[in-house]
C-alpha cells in the first residue's frame, strides 16, 4: 500500500466510475474500483480514458456482502464512492425486485461492512434527482419533498435514507449527492441523450434513416458527467457530512435535445424522428430542474459545460466513432455490446 490517499469506487466500469477514477488519479489518489464478473468484461470506458492500467480492479457483486467486505479489506480505502447500481429507470419497471436489491438494499450492505471494517471511511452515495419524481414544485432543492415515480427511484430513496440513518446513528461520514442527469460520450447507449447522438451519427453517415424515441415532452436538467464527479469528491472533503443537489439549473425537453443534436450534426430534423410507444414508461417523470445553490455556496462547485456544448461533444464523439469503424479501426467502444446496433454492424460487414 502506498502513502497516498486511497479511494474505492464501486461501479468503476460505468460512466461516472470512469470519470471519477480519472479525476482522482489526477489528484494523486491510489484508485481501486469494483467490477462484477460478466461473461464478457466491460472495461471499454477505462480504456477510452486511457486509465485502465492505472486503476486496481477488485471483483465485487452488490448482492454479496462477503465480496463487499473483501473489496474493503483489499483496498483499505479512506473514501468509498458507491456508484454501482442498476441505473436504468426503464429497466427498473421490468426488474423491480432486482433493482430494489442492487440499487437500494445494497447500500445497507455497504454501510454495514464499512461500520465493521473501518468506521473512519468517508462514504459517498450516488443519490439522484429521480427522487423528486412527480413533484412539480420546481426548482428542486435539498428541502423539496421526494415523490419517486419508478422502482428505481423507490430503491434510491431507500439508499438515500439509510445513508442518513448511518450518519446519525453511528456518526459515520456519509453523504448523499443528489445529482441531476449528467451525460457524456461514455453514457450507456440505452439512455436517451446517447441514443440520440449515436442514432444521428448513423443517419449522417447513411447507415440509418431515422431515430426512434418515446416520450419527447419529458424535460431534464442535463449536465456533463466530467463536471459532476468533482462535486462527489468535494462533498467528501468537507468538515461536516451533508447532502447536496448538483445540477445546471436549466431544463430541456427530449425534443429540444434532439433538435440541438440535429443542429450539431447539420441534419434537418424533419422526417427523421419517429415515436414508438415501446419506449414509453408505465410512469414517467415530466420535469426535473435542480437548484444547486447550496453546492455553489458550500462546495464552490459550478458546472463548466453548458447544454449546447454537451450536445455537440456527444454528437461529435459518436460521429467520430462510426467513421473510425467504417475505416476498420479497432478502439474501445460499446456498440458491439448492444443488440440494437448488431444488425447495422453485421449488415455492413457483409458488404
Ligand atoms: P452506469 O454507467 O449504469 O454504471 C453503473 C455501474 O454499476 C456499472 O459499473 C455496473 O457494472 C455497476 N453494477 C450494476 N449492477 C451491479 C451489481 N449487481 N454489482 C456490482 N456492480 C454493479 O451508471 P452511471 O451513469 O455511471 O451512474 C452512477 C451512479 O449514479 C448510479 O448509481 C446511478 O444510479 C447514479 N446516478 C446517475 C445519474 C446520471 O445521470 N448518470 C444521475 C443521478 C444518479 P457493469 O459495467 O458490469 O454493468
Ligand atoms: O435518459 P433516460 O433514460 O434517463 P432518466 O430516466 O432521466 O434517468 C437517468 O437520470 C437519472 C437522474 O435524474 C438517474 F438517476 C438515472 O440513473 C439515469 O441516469 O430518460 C430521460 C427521459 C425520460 O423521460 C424518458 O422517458 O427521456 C425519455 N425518453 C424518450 N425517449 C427516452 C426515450 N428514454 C430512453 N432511455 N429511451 C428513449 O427512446
Amino acid at each position: 500500500m502506498s502513502d497516498s490517499r486511497r479511494a474505492l469506487i464501486t461501479g468503476i466500469t460505468g460512466q461516472d466510475g470512469a470519470y471519477l477514477a480519472h479525476f482522482l488519479l489526477h489528484k494523486g489518489y491510489e484508485v481501486f474500483g469494483t467490477f462484477r464478473r460478466l461473461s464478457t468484461p466491460n472495461l471499454w470506458r477505462l480504456q477510452a480514458l486511457g486509465i485502465f492500467d492505472r486503476v486496481k480492479l477488485i471483483p465485487m457483486e452488490l448482492i454479496d456482502s462477503a465480496s463487499i467486505t473483501g473489496a474493503l479489506v483489499a483496498s483499505r480505502p479512506h473514501e468509498v464512492y458507491n456508484l454501482a447500481a442498476q441505473s436504468f429507470v426503464g429497466a427498473s419497471f421490468e426488474q423491480p425486485v432486482g433493482t430494489g436489491n442492487v440499487t437500494g438494499l445494497a447500500v445497507s450492505r455497504l454501510l454495514e461492512c464499512i461500520r465493521h471494517v473501518d468506521p473512519a471511511i468517508r462514504f459517498y452515495q450516488a443519490s439522484t434527482s429521480e427522487l423528486y419524481g412527480s413533484n412539480p414544485d420546481i426548482p428542486h432543492h435539498e428541502g423539496t419533498t421526494f415523490m419517486p415515480a419508478s422502482p428505481y427511484a423507490a430503491a434510491k430513496l431507500y439508499g438515500y435514507w439509510v445513508t442518513r440513518v448511518y450518519r446519525e446513528a453511528y456518526d459515520l461520514f456519509c453523504v448523499n449527492g443528489i445529482l441531476f442527469n449528467h451525460e457524456s460520450p461514455l453514457r450507456g447507449l440505452e439512455f436517451v441523450t446517447r441514443k440520440i447522438s449515436n442514432a444521428l451519427a448513423k443517419v449522417k453517415l447513411g447507415l440509418e434513416d431515422k431515430v426512434v424515441l418515446g416520450n419527447l415532452d419529458a424535460s431534464r436538467d442535463w449536465g456533463f458527467a466530467g463536471d459532476y464527479v468533482e462535486s462527489m469528491w468535494l462533498m467528501l472533503q468537507q468538515d461536516q457530512a451533508d447532502d447536496f443537489v448538483v445540477a445546471t439549473g436549466e431544463t430541456h425537453t427530449v425534443r429540444e435535445f434532439f433538435e440541438a443534436a440535429c443542429q450539431a450534426a447539420e441534419l434537418d430534423p424533419a422526417g427523421i424522428l419517429e415515436v414508438d410507444p415501446k419506449f414509453m414508461r408505465p410512469l414517467d417523470v415530466d420535469i426535473l430542474l435542480g437548484d444547486a445553490g447550496k453546492a455553489h455556496k458550500l462546495l464552490g462547485w459550478r458546472p463548466k459545460v453548458a447544454f449546447r456544448e454537451l450536445v455537440e461533444i456527444m454528437v461529435r464523439a459518436d460521429l467520430e466513432r462510426w467513421l473510425r469503424w467504417q475505416r476498420g479501426e479497432q478502439f474501445p467502444w460499446d456498440a458491439f455490446n448492444y443488440p440494437s446496433e448488431m444488425n447495422i454492424l453485421s449488415r455492413a460487414m457483409q458488404v
